[in-house]
């Protein structure tokens, strides 16, 4: 890899297996250990979800592999992925000294979330930064993609196969209310002025005009279990409100995400299903992106346009 430039494509992270859930949780909790009944109820989540257990971690890879090919398609020779994880292995850490042990000395980060919250992206971009400065590593970072037009194409794409197959269900004659959503984050984020909030409505908006759907709102998913407020309303709250409201069918369109995993698999497929079931209200989602030729374009694309100026 001597002479190429390195790119950290950094993701959540998930266990390898049931053994390993605690030692994983506990890495989320900072450290903390969960109690064992937190521990019991992580573990149920990951054994409910349909298409097997820890499918973020196929899906991470797929999409490190996916980005490595459309690179080396679009420049040879020039780059070489490597995988960071959040709180998992390989670490963040771990893919800088590999980029470091391969002879890279210029590299660019990017993380396989579109949207930048200093509680998200910002943690990344952090642990990336330090290691990368210790090993002498030269590295930029994408730090958001959220408004890119094959990002936004990519989305329109499945919110209208989404409609399609709202239309040809039970609720088919029913006015559809779309519902974008992502990871809810501390309310705190607010005082400091963090721009995730701003970009997750600027991505609902030019997907829903993309999409010509006028009847959407954003809603939170998947808050944490930790004693300070975090942002709301909740994707179950919403539905609540959208059933006082008539509303019968949903179509759930998580942007802030861009992989099948527990998020979306559980508190999606799941409990907001079901949630939806109960109240009458007929819930699709859209498909995830996972490594889908756009959404790899659109990775490459904001890769080389960090690196453009200083071309
Ligand atoms: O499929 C999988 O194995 C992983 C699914 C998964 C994704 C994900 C994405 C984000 N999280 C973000 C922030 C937080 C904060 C806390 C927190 C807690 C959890 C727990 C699990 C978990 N998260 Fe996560 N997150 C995923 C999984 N997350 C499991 C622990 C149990 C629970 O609370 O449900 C709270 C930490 C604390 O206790 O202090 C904060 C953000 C994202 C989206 C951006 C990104 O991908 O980085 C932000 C996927």
């Amino acid at each position: 890899s001597k002479g190429k430039i390195g790119v950290l494509v950094m993701s959540y992270g998930t266990p390898e297996s049931m053994d390993d859930v605690e030692a994983y949780y506990t890495h989320i909790r900072r450290g903390n250990p969960p109690a064992p009944e937190q521990l019991q109820e992580l573990k149920d989540r990951y054994v409910a979800i349909v298409g097997g257990v820890f499918p973020l971690r196929e899906n991470t890879n797929g999409q490190v592999a996916g980005l490595q090919d459309k690179l080396e398609t679009l420049y040879p020779g020039s780059y070489a992925c490597y995988q960071g994880l959040k709180h998992a292995r390989p670490y963040i850490e771990d893919g800088v000294e590999a980029m470091a042990r391969d002879g890279i000395t210029k590299a660019v980060g990017i993380v396989l979330a579109p949207h930048y919250s200093v509680m998200s992206v910002g943690t990344y971009i952090k642990r990336a930064k330090e290691k990368a400065a210790e090993l002498g590593i030269d590295m930029d970072f994408v730090e958001n993609y959220h408004l890119h037009p094959k990002l936004v194409e990519a989305l329109r794409q499945r919110v209208e196969d989404g409609l399609s197959v709202l239309a040809r269900g039970e609720a088919g004659s029913e006015p559809v209310k779309v519902l974008f959503s992502a990871h809810s984050l501390p309310e705190r984020i607010r005082e400091m002025g963090d721009p995730y909030e701003k970009q997750l409505l600027e991505t609902s908006d030019a997907v829903a005009k993309a999409a010509n759907v006028t009847d959407w709102q954003f809603t939170w998913q998947s808050a944490g279990r930790t004693r300070e407020p975090w942002l709301g309303p909740d994707i179950l709250e919403t539905l609540a409100e959208l059933q006082s409201q008539g509303v019968k069918a949903v179509l759930a369109a998580p942007i802030g995400f861009v992989s099948d995993h527990l998020e979306v698999l559980y508190d999606l497929d799941i409990e907001a299903k079901a949630e939806a079931a109960k109240r009458g209200i007929h819930l699709e989602r859209i498909a995830m992106l996972n490594r889908d030729p756009l959404y790899m374009e659109t990775l490459a694309e904001s890769i080389v346009d960090v690196l453009a100026p200083k071309r």
